[in-house]
């Protein structure tokens, strides 16, 4: 009858010891896709060399698995020597001002005091990757090229790289947003500066063109 009590067997069957087959659901070993595809450049100063020499690409990934294996086997930006950059970047843009995906472009900077590095520059760093990578800026986030940090022993930097200094809304949804993720005290001012200006510039500081 179809109402009946399972049969003996079955119920044995049940109950047998016998191992579970192994069978993995998805999440065990599907990797989590990123939306982009992003490069890990690192830039080391020696003086010997040009500069796009010294610009090394390290590695490339699309996973969240293997952004964190990334991250956890190299060192953190503070541990990093003077005039060492690193730089992450979707990939096919280079990290650098002549870039075509650059060259309209430009950056929000944040430059660190010396006492910084030791309290926020690490952690800023890796607020900045997780914003790119998580591409936490709405439709903004497409305008994104990357970001870089610089050592330096005058203060380290870091900056989120845009593609279009005329995008402006933009250019505005990323500082915004950006500085709500670091929450960086709204007295502190960040600026948004052409690479076109940052490239020719003939002092030492560079025009804001926008500021949040
Ligand atoms: P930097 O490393 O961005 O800043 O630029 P740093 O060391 O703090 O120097 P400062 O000038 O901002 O005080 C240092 C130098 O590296 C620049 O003056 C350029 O000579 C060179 N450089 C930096 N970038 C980002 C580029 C680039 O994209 N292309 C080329 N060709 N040179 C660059």
């Amino acid at each position: 009858m179809a109402t009946s009590e399972p049969r003996g067997t079955e119920s044995e069957e049940a109950s047998n010891d016998s191992p579970t087959p192994a069978v993995a659901s998805p999440e065990q070993y599907i990797k989590h896709p990123l939306q982009n595809r992003w490069a890990l450049w690192y830039f080391k100063n020696d003086k010997s060399k040009s500069w796009t020499e010294n610009l090394r690409l390290i590695s490339k990934f699309d996973t969240v698995e293997d952004f964190w294996a990334l991250y956890n086997h190299i060192q953190q930006p503070s541990k990093l020597g003077f005039g060492c950059d690193y730089c992450l970047f979707k990939d096919g843009i280079k990290p650098m001002w002549e870039d075509d995906r650059n060259k309209l472009g430009g950056r929000w900077l944040m430059t660190l005091s010396k006492q910084q590095r030791h309290n926020d520059l690490d952690r800023y760093w890796m607020e900045t990757l997780l914003c790119l990578i998580g591409e936490s800026f709405d439709e903004a986030s497409d305008d994104v090229c990357g970001a870089v940090v610089n050592v330096r022993p005058k203060g380290d930097k870091i900056a989120i790289w845009t593609g279009n200094c005329q995008n402006r809304e933009a250019i505005m949804t990323i500082g915004q947003q950006y500085k709500e993720r670091l929450s960086l005290p709204i007295k502190m001012v960040i600026g948004y500066q052409s690479h076109d200006d940052t490239s020719s510039k003939s002092g030492s500081t560079t025009k804001n063109m926008y500021s949040v």
